[in-house]
């Protein structure tokens, strides 16, 4: 299988984040991909192309105006008001309900960052639009790589984006990478394009990018927002909105849950899809399902990993794997490529 990779991640690398009520070192780290590359390249997966640049377009085509200026600026109007030594996190928001306002860009960095961010553990650093841009263009090169006719790609995204919506960054995410891949595949001339998410974690910004449309099929399998992040969005009554009811599929999983209750519920959501029949798949690939994710509560095991990417090869379909989330660094490259092995072998 073929990888999209730029070394640009590495310009996004956070200080800190808030967690557990202290401001911690961050987990999103360049070690992560890094890791990821090794082990696709000791394994031999196969081939690894950088990407190209696709320019903002097609991220115009998701994310909105506005945002997209902010990200760009974010750094520079950080240092004007703080200075380099510390990264730029949110902590004041317009919290929907009308007691606060979001019809007010505010005009200073502190304020800017709480009304595009929606967490305080989401980092902006001096590299954070570089790599954010260089993420994107690799999601972009591997869809054109399986609009050419391949069977499945994997893009090495990072930092990772199903957290980010069209104007909201958060949950480590800044540009939606699977989003920005699956539209431009739609502009390319596809009827329909299914997104299969399953990360740890809700893909909040991906389905609510796509909440209102039936050209694109959103179906998440993620811990159950009622105990875990994104805490606000990826509950199984979300089904869409207008030509898009019935579009979405959340599928809510307890903390502890195990590859037997993953598995059916995979089972279900591979249904959904088939019955759907996407012209391409787009997998949101986070491996923090793992038994040692360190902020995560799934169980999942290093073995249950190609039983994943069997499956998924089973839909038949053209399919682009953009990287998401995953912390336990140590065992992050080898679940990955079982995954993307296991997909290979059934293929
Ligand atoms: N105590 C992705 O996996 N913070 N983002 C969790 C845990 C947010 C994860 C705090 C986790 C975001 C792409
Ligand atoms: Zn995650």
């Amino acid at each position: 299988m073929l990888t999209i990779y730029s070394d640009d991640h590495r310009l996004h690398h956070g200080r800190g984040e808030l967690m557990d009520g202290v401001i911690m070192p961050v987990v999103e780290t360049p070690a992560r991909a890094d890791q990821v590359l090794a082990r696709v390249r000791a394994a031999a997966l196969g081939p690894v192309a950088p990407p190209v640049a696709f320019g903002r377009a097609p991220l115009a085509r998701v994310h909105d105006g506005g945002y997209l200026d902010f990200l760009e600026g974010a750094w520079a109007d950080w240092i004007a008001t703080h200075g380099p030594d510390t990264d730029g996190l949110p902590m004041t928001w317009p919290v929907v309900g009308g007691a606060l306002r979001r019809d007010r860009l505010p005009e200073s960095i502190d304020g800017k960052l709480g009304y595009y961010g929606f967490d305080a553990g989401t980092p902006v650093t001096a590299g954070t639009w570089k790599a954010s841009t260089a993420a994107a263009d690799v999601a972009l090169t591997g869809a054109a790589r399986v609009t050419d006719g391949a069977r499945g790609v994997f893009s090495l995204c990072r930092p990772p984006g199903h957290h980010a919506a069209a104007d909201l960054f958060g949950g480590y995410c800044f540009l939606n990478n699977a989003a920005i891949a699956a539209q431009w595949l739609c502009d390319q001339g596809a009827a329909r394009v299914a997104i299969l998410d399953v990360d740890y974690h809700h893909g909040n910004g991906t389905q609510a990018i796509f909440y209102d449309r039936a050209d694109v099929l959103f179906v998440s399998l993620h811990a159950d927002p009622s105990q875990e992040f994104p805490y606000f969005l990826g509950y199984a009554d979300e089904t869409g909105r207008g030509d898009g009811d019935g579009f979405t599929l959340n599928l809510p999983l307890r903390w502890g849950t195990d590859w037997s209750g993953y598995g059916a519920a995979l089972d279900r959501a591979l249904a959904r899809i088939d019955g759907f029949g996407p012209d391409v798949l787009v997998v949101s690939l986070g491996l923090d399902t793992f038994e040692r994710d360190p902020i995560s509560r799934f169980r999942l095991r290093s073995s249950d990993y190609p039983v994943m990417g069997d499956r998924l090869a089973r839909l038949r379909r053209p399919t682009l794997f953009v990287f998401e989330g995953g912390y336990a660094v140590d065992a992050l490259g080898e679940n990955t490529v079982l995954l993307l092995a296991g997909f290979e072998a059934a293929a």
